[in-house]
């Protein structure tokens, strides 16, 4: 394969809502270009992009693919996304090395969720984006509410620079008012005749061409001048001018494609070569908050942005080239670990396929085995080279699972699994949970969760099952009260004796000290879990003595860990000792840590105890047409909702819901919207439960503990 410079190269990400057309425009682009000999479908399982068999069963993107074509000279390298939001972490790593963006839409219902989501994740990362209005030959396709929709949603930038002839299944032709050209496409589709624009078209032509004008005049002032000098721009200020635009994001040139039927890409491939930024164009951001920009020259650096495993050939980690050009054999640092590491054989991948190249330049994407200790998010560099790339942003999961052996002894197998797991899928959280005694999941939505277990129980041959997490609650007190334990023990041998006097109150900030007691000594304590606790010595006379007081301490700290109501932790009390009593021989540490242990229990279930459960910030992306029974649905979730906005015919709720209510929430929502809302969460505050769910949690901790 040829080695491109960095200036012939394009690394363009596909995105759009699920079902737009990504996979198969890429098909259709590869195949018009000549890379490849077959245009695969999705129908018939055979793109190039989705080759993993649960992509083929399920017909659809899961996994993130990188491919490429030659266009005329230029490389075209396809980071085609899963549009489905559970498998967004391909979608973070696709953007992050993208140099430019192209938003599919489905003309049959304009902007979708996912279109929003997607645009949103561009102008994040301040990409320039093209727009391709796909499936103009379905009978339910409407460009005009396309477009009006997606000007609507994104801006005046939108311009169109293609319109069809006529849409549904009559579809045989693009008019492009860039090039005054009619585009008119053979049956089977591909290589278009060049016609020009009817008469009956001409007019509606004409305004969009001085539409199109105006909106890249009107964004570059050197280009202003000679539009007003001529009236006109020629083909090549034109593309200089839509070049910054759209570097500036002001710009966002719309297209035109039927991609099943191999219509339109061409004209697309030719205007990502001579407009679309090659990879130095851009500034990006760096770990430091330096910007950089890529370089083809001086030392090397290269950006890992994705790891995978496949059969036969082990770890692959997948990057983009950031500086200079890197060849086989070259020894190179891992500048977050230090680690000096030597480069093996270089790929450039083709979906499943890889060819093996010697050399890749700047900007480039490529494929490498066993880079070890290589984590995505990694900059590899030569020794003296300074930069060291922003790591890539995962989304929040949405959703928990706990996982269950169904095999002893397992235990092991299981964790070496999800070790594997986390590392080839970082928008997977995975958390052993020393509190809950239970190993979390944490996801994007339920079908991305499913395909873990799916690969633990098929990849890893684990015997493991899903089941419901156990609630992080906290535990608290709303009222003053004192306890007092005396552990006494008289079996044989050395006797055991410890007794103590706990005053236990709710802490809380700006607290009043205790006036009535004769405070010695203070320690506050932060604690891991959030909130304080705060323990004071008020021993009066020596009636303990000071060497007690650690164990103590400890005593009460083994029951916050183990709160009293749940099993769950205890946050914000305030415990002063304020007397007790020892005994010379009897008494020694671990007695006075089982008297405070009991002491502390029995005086917090005094404390009019209060459960708190973790409530999250949620926040609903829907059409319109759901609002009313989403909004319903969150209230029997004990939602409350904050605020909705409006943008376009895309409604956004946000609401504070507990966790517990959160449960399978994902699932109810795709079901109750046919699939078009999304929702997003974030660890707000604990507020205290219900009194029929503290008396349940409570019922349920007593009947484990006696069981
Ligand atoms: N009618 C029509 N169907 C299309 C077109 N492009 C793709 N499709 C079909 O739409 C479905 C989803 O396509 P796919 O490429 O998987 O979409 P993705 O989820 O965006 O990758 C498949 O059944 C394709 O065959 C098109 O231009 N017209
Ligand atoms: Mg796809």
């Amino acid at each position: 394969m040829k080695n491109y410079p960095t200036g012939k190269i394009r690394n363009v990400a596909l995105m759009g809502h699920a079902g737009s057309g990504k996979t198969t425009l890429a098909e259709t682009m590869i195949f018009e270009s000549g890379s490849s000999h077959k245009r695969g479908s999705i129908e018939k399982k055979s793109t190039l992009s989705d080759y993993h068999s649960l992509e083929k069963e399920k017909q659809k993107s899961i996994f993130g693919s990188v491919l490429n074509l030659d266009w005329r000279g230029t490389k075209i390298n396809l980071l085609d996304t899963p549009g489905t939001p559970d498998y967004w972490g391909h979608v973070s790593d696709s953007l992050h090395v993208a140099d430019s963006a192209m938003i599919v839409l489905n003309s049959e219902y304009g902007v979708e969720v996912g279109t929003e989501a997607f645009w949103k994740a561009a102008e994040r990362r301040k990409l320039p984006t093209i727009l391709v209005a796909n499936k103009l030959d379905s009978e339910q396709s409407d460009f005009q509410k396309t477009v009006d929709m997606a000007k609507e949603r994104f801006g005046r930038g939108v311009v169109i620079v293609q319109f069809p002839y006529s849409e549904g299944d009559d579809f045989h032709a693009i008019v492009d008012v860039l090039k005054m050209t009619m585009y008119e496409f053979p049956e089977a589709g591909g290589k278009p005749d060049k016609l020009p624009i009817p008469e009956s078209l001409k007019s509606q032509a004409e305004l969009l061409h001085n539409e199109l004008v105006e909106t890249i005049a009107e964004n570059d002032e050197s280009l202003l001048d000679l539009y007003f000098e001529h009236g006109e721009l020629d083909e090549y200020q034109m593309r200089d001018g839509l070049k910054i635009g759209m570097l500036n994001r002001d710009i966002f040139p719309l297209f035109c494609t039927v991609a099943d039927r191999n219509m339109g890409s061409g004209r697309l491939m030719g205007f990502i070569s001579n407009v679309s930024p090659d990879p130095t164009e851009r500034e990006l951001p760096l770990k430091s908050g330096d910007v950089h920009r890529v370089h083809s020259d001086g030392d090397p650096a290269m950006f890992v942005f994705r790891s995978t495993s496949e059969n036969h050939v082990g770890d692959l980690t997948y990057f983009k080239v950031m500086d200079g050009s890197i060849e086989h054999g070259m020894d190179l640092v891992n500048k977050r670990t230090g680690d000096s590491l030597r480069l093996g054989s270089l790929f450039v991948p083709q979906g499943e396929k890889r060819t093996e190249v010697s050399t890749l330049e700047a900007g480039d994407i490529g494929v490498t085995v066993k880079l070890k200790g290589v984590m995505s998010g990694d900059t590899i560099a030569g020794k003296s080279s300074d930069v060291e790339f922003e790591p890539i942003k995962y989304p929040e999961p949405t959703i928990r699972v706990a996982l269950q052996l169904l095999n002893e002894g397992e235990e092991d197998k299981l964790s070496n699994a999800l070790h594997q797991i986390e590392k080839e899928d970082p928008s997977i959280r995975v958390e052993h949970s020393q509190e809950l005694q239970q190993t979390i999941l944490h996801g994007l939505g339920e079908e991305h969760l499913n395909v873990i277990l799916h690969e633990l129980q098929n990849r890893f041959n684990l015997n493991v099952q899903f089941i419901t997490p156990r609630i992080p609650y906290r535990e608290t007190i709303t009222k003053r009260s004192d306890a007092h334990y005396k552990h006494k023990k008289q079996s044989g041998g050395a006797g055991q004796f410890a007794e103590v006097y706990l005053s236990i109150e709710p802490w809380y900030e700006g607290i009043p000290d205790r006036k009535d007691l004769n405070v010695r000594d203070v320690q506050e304590i932060t604690l891991d879990w959030g909130g304080k606790l705060v323990f004071q010595n008020c021993i009066v006379g020596g009636v303990i003595d000071n060497r007690f007081m650690p164990a103590i301490l400890k005593g009460i700290m083994e029951k916050m860990e183990n709160g009293p109501m749940s099993g769950c932790r205890v946050r914000d009390v305030r415990v002063s000792v304020y007397d007790g009593s020892m005994h010379s021989v009897d008494s020694n540490e671990a007695a006075f840590k089982t008297a405070s242990l009991m002491a502390f229990k029995d005086g917090f279930l005094q404390a009019s105890p209060q459960l708190l459960e973790p409530l999250y910030e949620i926040e609903v992306t829907l059409p319109a047409d759901y609002m009313g029974d989403v909004m319903s649905d969150l209230s029997s979730r004990r939602g409350q909702i904050l605020g909705m906005d409006s943008e376009g015919s895309i409604q956004k709720i946000k609401a504070i819901v507990p966790l517990q209510e959160l449960d399978k929430y994902t699932t109810r929502l795709k079901s109750m919207t046919q699939g078009s809302a999304t929702y997003t969460r974030q660890f707000h505050e604990y507020g205290p439960v219900p009194h029929d769910i503290q008396k349940r949690v409570m019922e349920e901790t007593l009947s484990a503990e006696t069981a």
